[in-house]
């Protein structure tokens, strides 16, 4: 009996944890070793709201527990930085919990939602993060985790860090933006910062929070459902360290927005559902080559994190075909990001190597000796230096086939230079191929490499517009043996929200042709052998997804 847990069953909580857990950088770490809990105050209700007055409650709100609001259903997002995650509390939920308590009587449903997963009080709190962090996230995490009220504190890294203050209100206005574009119908409260205790930031938040009712206002004004929440009230005497709240400051924050929610409520803000956009299309970055964890000659199917952890899912067929076997967390990550890793078998042992690529080309390997908890990962160091190209040109791909992945730069034209992979820099070097393609006229990002008739050498294939794939085989490459035109051998009608790849599922050392959909779901043509000419056997959907697409690398 195999395991039963495909990707498409398989619960993200798991990694999800792990993401959280790394979230208290290590300088934030150091700032929160004093613990400098304030006095526990009469909690302030200052809450404040441009437009139109408040309904429900003035100035100074019912006391707790006289409220007589109620709404069907709340999903509230809290989305902002290490603040929001809840950096400086003794609970460690920051303002959450409390605000979860208060705000139970008021809803006959009430979840907390978000990628970061506590416990029931579920957020969107990442430590560290700028305004512009959330921008480049936020259009993902909303339809993923359906809330109908987002409860936003950001800005203070911007703050702290002197990152473009006097542009930080429009970018916090864009981040708006995004999301009542997103979802219209969306409740969105904005809360000022909470104040720092430092001096030069306490006057960079001062200035921010001037102008952030003046943008809620701008939003309210053209009908969106935005409010503007007061934090005022939370004082330096209620921080734990320079930015962070301690408990007192939280309780302060929870009673803020539960005063901005019940006025929003009593406006009739609160939609019981609202419609959120479908994240927009993201591909994954390219380059890795045969993801085959296990060495069995299946490529099998990986989810990286932000934070380069890995969960994998070992290929025993696929769906109807053998299912897969969750592996689990194989990679906790290196502190390198998810973006910068890349698969590929650079020691010919048949075993994907972890492979960070940074920026300006350069490699850092991590051999698989099986993976954290079956054999850990051997460091190896820098293994090549880079050309000079960027890492967005790079590919990994087995040009000469002895198994072990090359560095290829690939040019916006499509043209190829390959170093061949002789152990790596201080494991045996590089050899310098030169140009082994001139290109074929159709751009990089349309260029994918895998081996379609088995030789072990990396073929050159081409995505037409229409579908279609166009085929050269690898005789060695220019120059070394030159390509063969092969033609259009399989094509697949294109699908919105989609991203074609090329793997071995099945094993028969030929790669076939993936549809990766955007919930990571994947269906499969796999490769008649030969000279791929015969009929792509359609296996249907192999897969039906355990993470985003753009997560997915296989
Ligand atoms: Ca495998
Ligand atoms: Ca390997
Ligand atoms: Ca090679
Ligand atoms: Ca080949």
């Amino acid at each position: 009996m195999e395991l039963m847990e495909s990707p498409g069953t398989m619960p993200l909580a798991q990694t999800r944890r792990r993401s959280a857990a790394r979230i208290l950088l290590p300088a934030l770490a150091a700032m929160l070793s004093t613990l400098t809990t304030g006095p526990v105050g009469t909690a302030a209700t200052a809450v404040a709201a441009p437009s139109p007055p408040a309904p429900v409650a003035g100035p100074v709100a019912a006391p707790e527990g006289q409220q007589k609001w109620k709404v069907p259903r709340l999903a509230v997002m809290p989305l902002g930085d290490s603040i929001t995650w809840g950096a400086g509390s003794s609970t460690g939920n920051g303002y959450r919990i409390a605000l979860r308590d208060k705000l139970a009587p008021h809803a006959d449903t009430l979840q907390f939602v978000g990628s970061v997963r506590t416990n029931g009080a579920d957020h969107e709190g990442h430590s560290g993060w700028l305004i512009s962090g959330l921008s480049e996230n936020i259009e993902r995490w909303l339809p993923e985790a359906g809330p109908n009220v987002v409860l936003l504190h950001i800005g203070t890294n911007d703050m702290d860090l002197n990152n473009d203050v006097d542009g930080a209100p429009a970018r916090l206005g864009r981040l708006i933006d995004q999301i009542t574009r997103s979802a219209p119908d969306m409740t969105l409260l904005v809360s000022s910062l909470v104040p720092s205790q430092h001096a030069e930031v306490q006057r960079r938040v001062e200035k921010f929070n001037a102008e952030v009712p003046r943008l809620v206002a701008e939003r309210r004004n053209k009908g969106f459902k935005v409010g503007y929440v007061d934090m005022s009230a939370v004082t330096p005497g209620d921080l734990k360290d320079r930015l962070h709240p301690n408990d007192s400051g939280y309780a302060k924050m929870a009673n803020a927005f539960y005063e901005g929610l019940a006025r929003a409520a009593g406006s009739g803000f609160v939609r019981e559902r609202v419609d959120i956009k479908p994240a927009p299309h993201r591909e994954a970055p390219l380059g890795d080559y045969e993801v085959d964890i296990s060495a069995d000659g299946k490529a099998d199917y990986l989810v990286v994190e932000d934070d380069g952890s890995v969960h994998a899912y070992v290929n025993k067929g696929g769906d109807g075909h053998g299912t897969w076997t969750d592996r689990g967390i194989i990679a906790t990550g290196t502190g390198a990001p998810g973006n910068k890793v890349r698969f590929a078998d650079i020691n010919n042992d048949g075993k994907a190597d972890y492979l960070v690529l940074e920026d300006n080309g350069s490699v850092h390997a991590w051999t698989n000796n099986g993976g954290d908890g079956q054999g850990s990962w051997d460091d190896q160091g820098i293994i090549a230096t880079g050309t000079g190209a960027p890492a967005s040109k790079v590919r990994f791909a087995d040009i000469n086939g002895d198994r072990k992945a090359d560095y290829l730069v690939l040019e916006d034209n499509g043209s190829v230079h390959a170093w061949t992979n002789n152990g790596g820099d201080g494991h045996g070097s590089w050899d310098d191929q030169g140009i082994i393609a001139t290109g074929t006229g159709a751009p990089a990002s349309k260029v994918r490499f895998a081996d379609i008739n088995g030789d072990r050498k990396a073929d050159y294939l081409v995505l037409q517009d229409n579908g279609a794939v166009h085929v050269w085989t690898n005789n060695g490459g220019d120059g070394n043996g030159s390509w063969i035109d092969q033609g259009l051998l399989v094509t697949r009608t294109p699908e919105p929200g989609t991203s074609i790849r090329f793997a071995d599922i099945n094993g028969d050392g030929r790669a076939d042709h993936l549809v990766v959909h955007d919930n990571g779901a994947i269906d499969v043509l796999v490769n008649p052998g030969g000279d791929g000419r015969g009929t792509w056997a359609d296996y249907g959907r192999i897969a039906t997804g355990a993470a985003p697409g753009y997560r997915v690398r296989i």
